[in-house]
């Protein structure tokens, strides 16, 4: 029987090979944590027609066969309610309500703290004709310029890291979020490692630092999986 074969729609830069969405760089960690075989189909904010035909404005989109799911914890869900004889990506019903918060503080506390640290390094790698676009729906976004928003960056690290704080005081006690391997719960946080990993060089903690080295064992999972993806030295 063929391996299932899923397509993912994968946010680029203007080298199509560097991905920079941590959204669908959850996506992609949980479909090989499923041991799914996939596709990648690079869409830059200049080509977002190609995922009109999911009503949805945001990649990760997945399609499945006939189906076309879209948000990345929604697709967890699917991937792990679809294919349960595979790896779940949760556990209970309980570990789905932890791994949320997880997601949340991730996509809320967490990279509002760490966004201003590598904003400029997405501008400088988008496609010429994506500067204005990403220019204009960001600075209304966060209220500032670009570069007002980038600023401060020596105070902002610093604050960053302390935002990491839970997360380092957790990693102190066990090799990974979800405890002593790695799923969901790690690949919502990871994911921001391994997409700004695509555009910048800033690895964002210090070497000694418990996530360092939980973002290292990461980034050999699945045999460098996201290390061997194209982007700066892990
Ligand atoms: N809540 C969504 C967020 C997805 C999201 O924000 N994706 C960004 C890329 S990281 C996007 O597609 N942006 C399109 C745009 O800004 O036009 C999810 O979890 O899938």
């Amino acid at each position: 029987m063929p391996e299932t074969e899923l397509i993912l729609y994968d946010l680029c830069a203007a080298d199509q090979d560097r991905r920079f969405s941590p959204y669908c760089w959850r996506t992609k960690l949980a479909l090989k944590h499923k041991g799914l075989a996939f596709e990648t189909i690079p869409v830059s904010f200049g080509t977002k027609e190609l995922i009109d035909f999911s009503g949805h404005p945001t990649v990760p989109v997945l399609v499945d066969g006939s189906k076309t799911i879209v948000e990345s914890f929604d697709i967890a869900r699917y991937l792990d309610a679809t294919y349960p004889e595979r790896p779940t990506l949760f556990g209970d019903e309980k570990a789905v309500a932890l791994a949320r918060f997880v997601s949340t503080w991730s996509e809320t506390s967490m990279v509002f703290a760490m966004l201003p640290l590598y904003v400029m390094d997405i501008y400088e790698h988008l496609a010429p004709e994506d500067l204005a676009y990403f220019r204009e729906t960001r600075e209304q976004r966060f209220g500032m310029t670009l570069e007002q928003f980038a600023s401060d960056s020596v105070e902002k690290l610093a604050r960053y890291r302390r935002v990491l704080q839970p997360l380092r005081a957790l990693l102190s006690h066990q090799p990974f979020i979800s405890g002593e391997a790695p799923a969901y719960a790690d690949y919502c946080v990871f994911a921001f490692f391994a997409s700004t990993r695509s555009i910048t060089s800033c690895k964002f903690v210090e070497d000694a630092d418990a996530v360092n080295h939980w973002r290292l064992r990461m980034f050999s999972h699945f045999d460098g999986y996201a290390a061997n993806a194209t982007g700066y030295p892990v």
